[in-house]
């Protein structure tokens, strides 16, 4: 009876040591400590190589009805869970890509599941309204519950719409009509400006530009890709306007034992971008607006300092332009923020903020000056879906309920640390480290390298994504914690230890 006393509190005493040290034990080989919380399962389970046979089958299949050689495999959505994706072949694998950063809380969150089962919500996932003309009853109680609960300081108007290219897209547009009515002075146009823009010519079609950055990605339709330098392939064959476009900085990583030399840099493309902005005025192409990244994701995840967007905030205001960002990818939370952006302290916010992905509903929140005065000018059939809202409502119940924004920046430094002692450990393979809350990269030798380096990993169970030319990058959802990282960690470790 003793004996059984003593071993318990021993247990006990251990398991209390062990939720301590376990954590800080990067590459133990034991199992990752599991929180009473979780809603996922213990780890990956590979039964095959991925593409599995089944995902080999389905893509002939999906092949013959249109080109699908971008697909990785093929999902079971219903048996995913939390932080782990399983595939048609019975794979398991922990997700640190998530749908390319779209999945707020992970798969099937008990949750979002609720919101579905409940008979109050099941109108607005059956009947998709024409938003801009016949909306709900609850419509402007689902937006004041979900999107302003979270609006960027000092931006009161929001408005939804389909997809990020859909939000940046309409974004311009919204500019373009703010800086032509203070350009007139009033919001009448003219007769000739009504006739002219009808065949594309000025005054109705006026050159503005949109100011943009080398390496940034705003998507794909046909203004968004003329802000869009990140890669060819998405530009290739495409007409696209004049608009100035200027340097990134290229900042060397940690930027903390950078920071001189990377002020050099910053104060280089802030330079160049004023240059622009004179150059484009005299050429009688006006920068109507600056859309900036807060961290430059497709393009490589490339990051500047919080004073390099403070001065291009300024820059823009000084030359009368509107500053955009587009937080698109970084917005939702995982950078340890709701928004990126809101790291930088801006004095006066930005006039337009762009989001999608993890937000459920694309959009974009912007100042009272940029409300359009008079009806159908940002228009189209949906303009989001508010099923996407009530989503949306409960995902930030949970963020706020379980403190995932506390969660993202802790679980990102235990990444981030991880993935600085792997650098240091395997410098031939891992290089430039970086990165905010779960917002994490690293740059490996080359691009064959670095595709590599996913197919192994996703053989051995985790998912990973690649941006830029030789970048590996992390987007897990907000439900990765700590244990998570450690178990890639782990996982990663064996992979570059055995790397040939
Ligand atoms: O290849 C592609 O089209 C991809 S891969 C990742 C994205 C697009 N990201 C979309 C994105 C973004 O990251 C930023 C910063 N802005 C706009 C977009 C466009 O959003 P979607 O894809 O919803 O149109």
């Amino acid at each position: 009876m003793a004996s059984t006393l003593l071993t318990r509190q021993i247990v006990n005493t251990l398991q209390q040591h062990l939720k301590i040290v376990l954590p800080r034990t990067r590459y133990s080989s034991q199992a990752a400590a599991k929180s009473k919380d979780d809603i996922d399962y213990s780890g990956p389970l590979m039964k095959t190589e991925v593409p599995g046979p089944r995902s080999r089958e389905l893509l002939k299949e999906l092949n013959t009805i249109q080109n699908a050689d971008a697909v990785h495999f093929f999902c079971k959505y219903e048996e995913s869970r939390g932080n782990y994706l399983v595939d048609v072949d019975g794979n398991r694998l922990l997700d640190l890509y998530t749908q390319i950063s779209s999945i707020p809380l992970g798969y099937n969150h008990p949750a979002l599941v609720k919101v579905l089962q409940d008979p109050q919500n099941l109108s607005a996932f059956v009947n998709r309204p024409a938003l801009g003309i016949l909306p709900p009853e609850n419509f402007p109680g689902n937006l004041t519950e979900s999107l302003l609960t979270v609006a960027p300081k000092g931006l009161k108007q929001v408005q939804t719409m389909a997809c990020g290219s859909c939000s940046n897209e309409n974004s311009f547009k919204a500019i373009f009509i703010w800086y032509r009515n203070k350009e007139r002075g009033h919001c009448e146009a003219s007769k000739e400006e009504l006739e002219t823009c009808m065949i594309n010519q000025a005054p109705g079609c006026p050159e503005f530009s949109i100011l943009s950055y080398m390496g940034g990605f705003h998507g794909r339709t046909m203004g968004c890709l003329a802000a869009t330098h990140s890669k060819p392939i998405h530009k290739l064959d495409i007409p696209s306007f004049d608009w100035p476009i200027a340097p990134f900085p290229r900042m060397q990583y940690p930027l903390e034992d950078f920071v001189r030399e990377n002020k050099v840099e910053e104060a280089r493309c802030l330079e160049e971008t004023e240059d622009l902005i004179v150059k484009y005025r005299k050429k009688g192409k006006p920068v109507a607006g600056i859309i900036i990244e807060p961290i430059q994701a497709e393009g490589g995840d490339n990051h500047a300092s919080d004073d390099f967007f403070r001065k291009l905030r300024d820059i823009a205001r000084k030359h009368g332009c509107a500053f955009m960002v587009d937080e698109v990818q970084t917005g939702g939370g995982s950078t340890g923020k709701f928004w990126a952006h809101e790291h930088w302290g801006l004095q006066d916010p930005a006039e337009i903020v762009s989001f999608s992905k993890k937000m459920l509903s694309g959009g974009y929140f912007y100042k009272d000056e940029l409300r359009p005065n008079i009806p159908y000018r940002i228009f189209n059939t949906w303009l989001g879906d508010p099923s996407k809202n009530i989503l949306l409502a409960e995902v930030l119940n949970v963020i706020r309920t379980e403190d995932l924004l506390a969660n993202a920046a802790h679980a990102g430094k235990v990444l981030l640390d991880g993935l600085l002692e792997l650098q240091d450990r395997y410098p031939h393979l891992i290089s430039r480290a970086r990165g905010r809350g779960t917002f994490c990269a690293f740059d490996c030798p080359n691009d064959a390298a670095r595709n590599q380096l996913i197919t192994k990993s996703r053989n051995q169970g985790v998912v990973i994504g690649g941006c830029g030319d030789k970048s590996i990058r992390f987007r897990p959802s907000l439900v990765f914690k700590q244990q998570h990282a450690q178990l890639f960690l782990n996982i990663f470790n064996d992979i570059l230890a055995n790397y040939k």
